[in-house]
């Protein structure tokens, strides 16, 4: 009984492995996950292959995930998920995409999620000109492409 039942679960994680890579989960929060961080995603930073997808977790209530139009990559889909909900979200193209919590931009609550091989030095020179970006949601995109471009 308890070999089968464990050849039962060797079987499943098998057959785990072999379906697509598992999301990447993106929580948010209130507080941190550094001390003294108000209203994050977290991680911020995210990589994915092309097809990868991002799981995001309404750790905290009162969230959403929206596309930053006017840094979103020409041409995809638009991105948005509703507040206090999970979705996980699969990306087909290889690009930059930005997101925000809409109430929440202003405080700087934005991640970035990199797809495939993409042009860090680029994004982050549109994001320091973008129209219409809170200082603060610039400022971290900023530090976001940065750290981006070392990895
Ligand atoms: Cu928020």
């Amino acid at each position: 009984m308890m070999i089968r039942t464990t050849l039962a679960a060797l079987l499943m994680m098998t057959g785990t492995a072999a379906a697509a890579d598992p999301a990447v989960t993106v929580r948010e929060l209130n507080r941190g996950p550094a001390a003294g961080d108000t209203f994050a995603y977290d991680p911020a930073l995210v990589r994915v292959p092309v097809g990868g997808s991002v799981r995001f977790e309404p750790t905290d209530k009162g969230h959403n995930v929206a596309a930053i139009q006017s840094l979103w990559p020409a041409g995809a889909p638009p991105l948005t998920v509703p507040f206090n909900s999970e979705a996980t979200v699969t990306f087909e193209r290889p690009g930059v995409y930005p997101v925000q919590c809409t109430p929440h931009t202003g405080l700087g609550m934005v991640a970035l999620i990199v797809v495939g091989d993409a042009d860090m030095t680029e994004f982050a020179a549109k994001a320091a000109s973008a129209p219409g970006l809170a200082p603060r949601a610039r400022a971290k995109l900023g530090v976001l492409a940065g750290a981006a471009g070392q990895s």
